[in-house]
């Protein structure tokens, strides 16, 4: 803030900032300086570590003259800011990314080489920032990709996580979870801003107050908190953009807790900072019921707080009108989990600015958007009131009083009716009084979208029905897309030089150009080598898998995957059921061997580390694994692969070697899915159910190119109100009898039929999202699979026609729609 004005008179000093040359000579020569002069170390005697950050420091160089530019551009401009507000961020590794992004991906290879090192080995080394858990921390990254990609002046805010995702491993076949120490080897990608620090506080109580005549309320904290920013640095692909992602860390101030200080407790005060700095120690594992726990509250006021107040004192200029601020602004909100920035932007207007309320609540209301990505009823988050109150008593306060307002105004709409006002309460009564964050985020956004077609109808139709009657024009659909940076063009290099060989460059920002493909499907010359690339993708995951300590995947296998969470709705324990009904067919003589296309089932999935279900279903895939894999009877035809620890790296390898996508969640039950995307766009063919982004899918690929099995959602809420009884399938279905019967006898579990009892009881007797109702109509699908499989040259064309349909999934189109639809924010230059 103090810092005197610069009188610099040295001609470097007065010289804009300019990058190193970009030329091999260039490259190399800031990388040897970089190795010796912040590494520390010669070349002779780095290790591969220092030579791994030596290039990522010299990466960094390159972007950081474009970075400056962008930043004074973007604080002098008037245009508005999409400020991304999400508690999490799944970047996957960075380097290959800029190195693309600033075309130095061969510059620095040839630099690298004659320093003797193979940039290979240093690839290998970086571990991911996995500060995410899955799809809706992924599409953060995807998003703030297209964005800079696009020139959209924006900024990802988000948490620093210590540990990122935990590590998984399998001990017997069951997962163990490892803390994630993605930050002990360095992290050469983000720079700290400790001046740029905030001070967030928490608890105490409120006051009112005489300011000259106007009453007035005030928050008296008990404790506080510094923010430290850390800027990442999001290049833009090939358009010399750089945008910031500002994740915040949470580190004590002196005056944690002057109490204790002024005590005499010198040791135990210091040691009680640890409690502050807690606040961005680890992310939440669960992706779904959320677990009300107070230290995530806090991460989150942490984060949007910090957020808000940098946007407001750093990147607005000074002395900024905020009446204006809806000029400058829109705060997206990444699901319910931001939203407690809702009333923090009304305590700063209200409160610090002394804007009159109705006038900050106007304001406000034209800042915020919110986008909902579940339709699980107990995924939807509450804080209860109690909670709320102690930890943020004048946020409470504002709550109820938008809420109040917010009834009023039901009540003038709809008349005195007590049911509906309980219904579309902000605050809830039961099981406990609490705060329902997605009805706050519906009341103050200006705009509340689902992420697929099928997800915004069923938003607007059951989950916030009364909401969507009350204001029609707020609701709308942006269905989700997939950055083709990294899911095309980096992770699947070989199918990449095909298609810009056939189209031209210009695909990879102008994804709908992939259209130009439909035409080559028919042509047998551009199928054999399209096949040719996938035949060398899968021999690529199969040394990835190797070096994993993997089996070998067979060369003529289907590769069939299955990459996503561990949930009870995506229904992992449908594909097992196929698996061992496959497995008890050829085993019992009821299916001709030779008409089983030989398949390879590779799973990734993690499960929340409290989700009992989930692990039990984990164990069963590597006990039906262990089993399947090792039985002569099957003639190496079934191999199911799980490699542990399924992250954004090794969806990178696998993506690009799969034939077949899973997308089998039960109708109505999975938000979008991206994941389904990604594999469509790499050529997969996909057996899906309607349900999610699935739809659109299929309606863009065509039905020749899809296997679509299952009940469709009004299908799905017709036998749940029948009152469905899973059992009746189970003695209906002798496919499915025989695969429940043979998991029950203890086949997978050496004899033991107790370990997977809770698992057969829970499907025959609740099965929550009715995989056994979509038995057999799936394993139809499935033989239309292999027979499909068995024609390759109509296989591969189908292959190409899913590659040449779905440009519309880009992220870039998703961001266009955002623009248009919800933020009206305008690219720069
Ligand atoms: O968001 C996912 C949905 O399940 C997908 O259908 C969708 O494609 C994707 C992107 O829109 N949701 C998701 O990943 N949720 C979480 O990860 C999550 C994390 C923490 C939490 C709740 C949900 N408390």
């Amino acid at each position: 803030e103090n810092t005197p004005e610069l009188r610099p008179t040295h001609p470097l000093a007065l010289a804009p900032v300019v990058a190193p040359a970009a030329s091999v000579d260039g490259f190399a020569k800031q990388f040897l300086q970089n190795l010796n002069f912040d590494q520390g170390v010669t070349l002779s005697n780095s290790d591969v570590n220092d030579q791994y950050l030596a290039l990522a420091y010299t990466v960094r160089d390159y972007l950081m003259a474009r970075w400056f530019d962008d930043r004074a551009q973007q604080k002098a401009q008037q245009n508005k800011t999409v400020c991304y507000l999400s508690a999490e961020y799944l970047l996957g590794r960075q380097l290959d990314n800029n190195l693309l992004a600033a075309r130095l991906t061969d510059i620095a290879t040839e630099a690298l080489a004659q320093c003797g090192i193979d940039i290979d080995d240093l690839r290998a080394v970086e571990i991911e920032p996995g500060l995410g858990n899955g799809g809706l921390g992924r599409l953060a990254a995807c998003f703030v990709d297209s964005l800079a990609t696009m020139s959209v002046p924006a900024i990802g805010y988000g948490i620093r996580y210590e540990y990122g995702i935990f590590r998984q491993a399998f001990v017997d076949g069951q997962q163990v979870e490892q803390p994630d120490a993605w930050l002990r080897m360095g992290s050469p990608w983000d720079f700290a801003h400790p001046e740029a620090a905030q001070t967030i506080s928490f608890a105490g109580t409120t006051e009112t107050y005489d300011d000259e005549g106007v009453e007035r309320t005030r928050w008296v904290p008990e404790w506080n908190v510094l923010a430290v920013p850390y800027n990442m640095m999001v290049p833009g692909y090939h358009n010399g953009r750089v945008n910031t992602l500002r994740l915040w860390r949470a580190v004590a101030t002196n005056a944690f807790d002057l109490h204790t200080f002024n005590s005499g407790d010198y040791v135990q005060s210091v040691r009680a900072q640890t409690f502050a700095e807690n606040i961005s120690k680890v992310l939440y594992p669960e992706d779904s019921t959320p677990q009300g726990k107070e230290l995530r509250l806090q991460q989150q006021y942490f984060f949007v707080a910090a957020s808000i107040a940098d946007f407001i004192e750093n990147v607005l200029p000074d002395d900024f009108d905020l009446e204006k601020l809806p000029e400058r602004v829109i705060f997206q909100l990444n699901d319910t989990h931001p939203v407690i920035g809702v009333p923090e932007l009304m305590r700063v207007l209200v409160d610090e600015k002394k804007i009159e309320w109705d006038a900050a609540w106007a304001i406000t209301q034209k800042c915020f958007a919110y986008t909902c990505h579940t339709l699980l009823p107990e995924a939807l988050e509450v804080w209860s009131v109690d909670l709320l109150g102690r930890l943020l008593p004048r946020h409470l306060e504002i709550i109820y009083k938008i809420n109040d307002a917010f009834l009023l105004e039901v009540r003038e709409r709809f008349g005195d009716d007590e049911l509906l006002i309980r219904n579309m309460s902000i605050i809830g009564e039961h099981p406990f009084r609490s705060v329902r964050m997605a009805y706050l985020a519906t009341v103050a956004g200006s705009k509340v979208n689902g992420v697929a077609e099928l997800h915004s109808q069923l938003l607007r139709d059951n989950v916030l029905k009364d909401f969507a009657t009350m204001w029609p024009d707020k609701f709308t659909n942006v269905t989700n897309g997939v950055t083709p940076r990294r899911f095309l063009r980096l992770a699947n290099p070989e199918l990449s030089a095909l298609i810009t060989e056939a189209l031209g460059a210009g695909w990879t920002v102008d994804l709908e150009r992939l259209r130009g493909l439909e035409a080559l499907a028919d042509d047998a010359d551009f199928r054999e080598r399209f096949a040719a690339v996938k035949a060398s993708n899968k021999r690529r995951l199969s040394r990835v898998l190797d070096a994993r300590g993997e089996p070998a995947l067979s060369d003529d296998h289907l590769i069939d995957v299955m990459i996503k969470r561990l949930h009870e709705y995506k229904r992992q324990t449908l594909k097992v059921l196929h698996i061992v009904s496959t497995y008890e067919g050829i085993v019992s003589g009821r299916l001709d061997v030779d008409a089983v296309q030989p398949r390879t089932f590779l799973f990734g999935a993690k499960a929340a580390p409290g989700y009992g279900m989930a692990k039990r279903i984990i164990h069963l895939i590597n006990a039906v694994g262990d089993v399947v894999s090792a039985d002569e009877r099957v003639q190496g035809k079934l191999k199911v692969l799980y490699p542990a620890n399924y992250n954004v790296t090794l969806a990178e390898s696998i993506i690009p070697a799969a034939d077949l996508s899973e997308q089998i969640s039960l109708a109505g039950k999975e938000a979008s899915g991206t994941g389904n995307m990604k594999l469509a766009l790499n050529g997969a063919l996909t057996i899906g159910t309607d349900d999610g982004a699935n739809v659109e899918i299929r309606q863009l690929v065509g039905d020749d190119n899809f296997f679509l099995f299952g009940m469709s959602e009004p299908e799905v809420e017709a036998l749940w109100a029948d009152g469905y009884r899973p059992a009746d399938f189970y003695q209906r279905d002798e496919r499915l009898r025989s695969a429940i019967d043979l998991i029950a006898s203890g086949a997978f579990s050496d004899g033991d039929r107790t370990v997977f009892e809770p698992l057969v009881s829970n499907l025959l007797y609740e099965d929550r999202f009715m995989a056994l109702a979509d038995f057999s109509s799936y394993l139809d699908a499935q033989e239309r699979v292999d027979a499909a499989y068995a024609d390759q040259d109509g296989w591969v064309r189908s292959a190409i026609l899913n590659v040449a349909r779905s440009g519309y999934f880009s992220s870039d189109r998703a961001m266009r729609d955002y623009l248009d639809r919800i933020w009206h924010a305008t690219p720069i230059g």
